[in-house]
């Protein structure tokens, strides 16, 4: 049995490495491992910059080190939710399922890390603590919980968008005899609950994954749920080989029209609208797109997450399903969802509506009654103990900003990123923040990132960064930042953007609700990826407009040589142009 501490086992990524802490300086310092250091590295290193990462874990992959709970894998196919950069990279390596799981995306991610020789720059089990902005000297000194103290020209934050585990501090949770697991923090070497009682808190993705699979093993399962969620069916399966070796033979073209999609991953996208549809019509759409599943199933009609009244067809649609799937009538109304369809992120499943039909899984709605406390023996809910041998917090995290609250960040005249971003984060184009000169943020608040394909949204950045640091040296520029001014613009705009979405209108991570004392803010960027990467390419062909750079010797304003960001210099395609996308090019809705 796993030790508790505080109330939840504490993640056994323990420190294996006794190596002398670093006192050194080199050009850029990332913080994190994940797909985006890993990226960061590779870049730098080609564009003849030195770099060291710094990584919490003890091991590289970020968010598929760190969450190796049952059943998690990509929801975006595995073809496609894959690094772009390297053809050769793309031909070499062969994905064994349509969303492959965990351990394969680890795989690969390790893989990467070996084939480009990124180890040798990266400190693993170390923490970054603290990054301050030395005025005088244009630098950043990074401290980290290992006593390194390394100075940078650059600092580019890779620390992920759904990193930060939300541990709801619930009431007696140290007096619990069984582990209390995060799924966010799960244990290296996997959990065994044969034979176990089992309550699992939360019904969003992580849940949604696990709960099938530990309902597999465990004596008794309870499901504690504060909101129940829409989840398609993945349909996963093994890739068939033919397939496979047509998208290789074009690899490119698939990336291209990856590129040019709203969510920078390609699925057919019907662009009428749902309310045109007579009702028949309608049914023969939503039946034809839920058998596809998946994430797809949005693209079933144009309107869906624009008109309230489009969205609530696919809605009843949904809870149909639902309906159809889970025999107990009191079971199924519990987990039909009455907000809006795809409102949060919306799921993608592999039975789990049918296992509620198991007669060891109970459903326990905690949204009047919220959990009260935990005992020695489980969870108290409205005076009732639910007797459990171990738990599971599938409590999601603290999205986009939390990552950056757990280091301490102080940039010109001291002023903490944390003091900055008190109502909400402040961002240029999600990648940078006035006040913090030299630093960028990969799938910053204001960025797509979430709401696009994570390993696009992760290069486009990336890309773009470089370049901007090999323009600065082009030129001999020992600052950048954005122009206050610019930057207001830009939060008002993605908040401009973020109203036309009905995503915008529900309690989820998108908007910080999911954790008490935020604030209310829709943080990615929901202008839909082509107009975003349209917008990086204008600012940056513009000689960096709305950016100031200092200590340059020789003209800034004029067009800086595009290398790393070649690629994504490409026409949108104008098919699937959504509303949202409509709007951030200030184009009526219609
Ligand atoms: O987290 P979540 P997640 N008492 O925030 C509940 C990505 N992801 O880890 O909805 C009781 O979605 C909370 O309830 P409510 C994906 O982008 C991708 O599942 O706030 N319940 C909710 O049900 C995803 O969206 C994959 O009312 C409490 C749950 O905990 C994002 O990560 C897989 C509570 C948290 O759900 C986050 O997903 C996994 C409390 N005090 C994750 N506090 C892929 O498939 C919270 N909850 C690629």
């Amino acid at each position: 049995m796993q030790q508790t501490i505080g109330g939840m086992t504490n993640s056994p990524h323990s420190r294996g490495d006794n190596r002398q802490p670093l006192h050194t300086s080199v050009d850029a310092i990332v913080v994190g491992a994940g797909f985006g250091g890993l990226y960061a590295l590779h870049c730098l290193r080609r564009m003849g910059f030195s770099a060291i990462a710094f990584e919490a874990g003890d091991g590289v992959g970020g968010t598929w080190y760190w969450n190796r709970y049952p059943g998690a894998r990509c929801d975006v196919e595995s073809l496609q939710y894959s690094y772009s950069f390297s053809e050769e990279l793309d031909q070499e390596w062969t994905w064994s399922e349509k969303y492959a799981p965990q351990s394969e995306i680890l795989a690969y991610a390790n893989h990467v890390a070996d084939r480009f020789d990124l180890r040798r720059d990266i400190r693993f089990e170390t923490r970054v603590t603290e990054a301050t902005f030395d005025e005088p000297a244009t630098r950043w000194i990074v401290e980290t919980d290992r006593g390194d103290r390394v100075t940078a020209r650059f600092c580019l934050m890779a620390v992920g968008c759904l990193s930060a585990a939300n541990k709801p501090p619930f009431d007696g949770m140290a007096d619990f005899r069984g582990p209390i697991y995060h799924t966010g923090e799960w244990p290296k070497e996997g959990v065994d609950f044969t034979g176990l009682r089992v309550g699992v808190i939360g019904t969003g993705s992580s849940a949604i994954q696990s709960i099938p699979l530990i309902a597999e093993q465990a004596k008794a399962l309870t499901v504690f749920q504060r909101t129940p969620n829409y989840s398609v069916p993945a349909y996963n399966a093994p890739l068939d080989p033919e397939h496979v070796h047509k998208v290789k033979a074009d690899y490119p073209a698939l990336r291209a029209k990856a590129r040019s999609r709203p969510t920078g991953f390609y699925f057919p996208f019907n662009t009428g609208s749902a309310l045109a549809a007579t009702p028949e019509e309608r049914r023969r759409q939503y039946e034809e797109c839920w058998k596809r599943g998946g994430l797809p199933f949005l693209g079933a009609y144009g309107d869906l997450l624009f008109d309230k009244q489009a969205n609530d067809t696919i809605a009843e649609f949904a809870r149909e399903k639902i309906r159809s799937i889970v025999k107990d009538p009191k079971t199924a109304e519990l987990l039909c969802p009455e907000n809006v369809f795809g409102c949060k992120r919306l799921c993608v499943d592999t039975s789990y509506f049918e296992t509620y039909n198991k007669p060891h899984v109970t459903l326990v709605d905690v949204s009047k009654t919220p959990i009260e406390r935990f005992t020695p023996d489980g969870i108290v809910v409205a005076g009732t103990l639910y007797r459990l041998d171990a738990a599971v917090c599938a409590t999601g995290f603290a999205a986009m900003t939390g990552a950056y609250d757990k280091m301490r960040i102080a940039g010109r005249g001291g002023l903490t990123l944390a003091e900055k971003w008190r109502a909400g984060p402040r961002t240029y184009l999600g990648m940078a923040s006035a006040g913090f000169p030299n630093l960028f943020m990969i799938t910053g608040p204001g960025s797509p990132s979430v709401l696009a394909s994570m390993i696009q949204a992760i290069e486009q950045h990336v890309d773009w960064m470089v370049d901007l640091m090999a323009h600065m040296r082009d030129v001999g520029a020992r600052t950048f930042e954005p122009k206050v001014e610019d930057e207001d613009q830009w939060v008002a705009h993605v908040n401009e953007v973020s109203q036309v979405s009905l995503r915008s209108t529900c309690s989820s991570w998108y908007v910080g609700a999911n954790v008490p004392g935020r604030p209310r803010v829709f943080m990615p960027y929901i202008g839909g990826f082509p107009v975003y990467v349209q917008k990086c390419n204008e600012v940056m062909d513009s000689g960096y407009d709305g950016f100031i750079f200092d200590g340059a010797d020789r003209a800034t304003n004029a067009p800086p040589e595009v290398r790393l960001t070649r690629r994504w210099h490409v026409p949108l395609d104008m098919d699937v142009i959504s509303p949202a996308m409509l709007a951030a090019k200030r184009v009526p809705v219609v």
